[in-house]
């Protein structure tokens, strides 16, 4: 499936300014759109022009949708003269490979991708690379030998760590928890799991918390769902459950909402505020966290500017200039934090609008 979108198009208030408050919430791309959008033209141009191309895990998910919002604002102010959505409807390994090989066949400058294998999309993108494309791995990463840098949310050990003190808050500290994921073979949730497990392995505030289940809904609503009734099922002491993906926990606070769990089984992981709203407002969820998906879109593209003009190649020190962000600079292993997490609960879910 591909999506040709116009900047001019579609608009949003950008960037809900987590760490102050949403009456901070600025427009951040008023006026940004003429540079991008001539998509019809095709390919990197014989005429010079650079051509960004975003592959998400898959299209069909909200939180992908404020992230790309995000990237094509930043694809337009960084200059670009056209910004590009392809992908999949599902987040399996191998779905993306046919993805990147349409972008090599164009000559696409820059590929933004969020992986949904570390290694399945390697060939394919050693491909692209070999033709000239840079590649921006955000959101989940691919194996570091195949990309130029990875525009990652929030340190990957943070988002472990703020989910487990989520639920040990909302269980008191002891019980059976379990997680569900989004699938088994995706980085960023995985990097998360390993890090929650270690946590609760060797930090004796966890000493009585027991992780009795990892469970896959795939990025599915329909699957996470039915994850999470087989879970509540098959585990009845369960205390609490932690899903870690926005598709995931929307699912799991959709059925537990009116099961007998709500409020007896405690939800947490990582949420959009305009899906969990409801779930916090009826009671069936407390507290819950995420980072602003739109800026990790935003200065995915300003990295790939960066790339393709030559300005940076990725290497630990390198800064480059993410528009109204500021300067952003590439740490260890090729890695750029956007940050910060924000937890939301029923004081403050009503100041933030993505
Ligand atoms: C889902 C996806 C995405 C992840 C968020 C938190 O939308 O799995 O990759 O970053 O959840």
């Amino acid at each position: 499936m591909r999506f040709i979108h116009s900047g001019s198009t579609r608009r949003r208030a950008a960037f809900a300014a987590l760490a102050t408050s949403a009456a901070l919430v600025l427009s951040a791309c008023g006026g940004g759109a003429a540079s991008e959008g001539d998509a019809t033209e095709g390919g990197s141009g014989t005429d010079g022009e650079q051509t960004i191309t975003f592959i998400p895990k898959q299209l069909n998910n909200p939180y992908t949708d404020v992230v790309l919002g995000g990237g094509e604002d930043g694809a337009a102010e960084a200059g670009f003269a056209s910004s590009e959505v392809v992908g999949p409807l599902d987040a399996s390994a191998s779905s993306q490979v046919s993805f990147i090989n349409a972008e090599t066949q164009r000559g696409t400058n820059v590929i933004v991708i969020a992986a949904n294998d570390p290694d399945a999309v390697g060939p394919a993108l050693e491909e692209a690379r070999t033709a000239g494309a840079k590649i921006v791995a955000f959101d989940s990463d691919t194996n570091p030998d195949y990309r130029d840098l990875f525009v990652s949310q929030v340190n990957a050990k943070d988002v472990a760590l703020i989910q487990l003190e989520l639920i040990s808050e909302q269980i008191g500290g002891e019980g059976e928890i379990a997680i569900l994921s989004a699938t088994a073979n995706a980085t960023n949730q995985n990097e998360w799991i390993k890090y929650m497990e270690e946590e609760l392995a060797s930090n004796p505030d966890y000493a009585d918390i027991e992780l009795v289940a990892k469970v896959y809904g795939d990025d599915d609503d329909t699957k996470s769902f039915q994850e999470a009734q087989g879970l509540l099922q098959a585990y009845p002491d369960l205390k609490g459950i932690i899903s870690p993906t926005t598709v995931g926990i929307a699912a799991t606070a959709r059925y537990m909402s009116t099961s007998e769990y709500k409020g007896e089984v405690a939800l947490t992981g990582l949420g959009l505020p305009n899906e969990m709203r409801p779930f916090v407002k009826d009671g069936t969820v407390t507290e819950f966290a995420l980072w602003d998906p739109a800026q990790l879109g935003y200065v995915a593209a300003f990295a790939g500017k960066a790339l393709a003009d030559g300005d940076i190649t990725g290497e630990t020190g390198d800064t480059f200039e993410a528009g109204e962000l500021g300067d952003r600079e590439i740490g260890e292993d090729g890695i750029v934090l956007v940050g910060p997490p924000t937890q939301f609960n029923a004081d403050n879910i009503d100041d933030y609008d993505f």
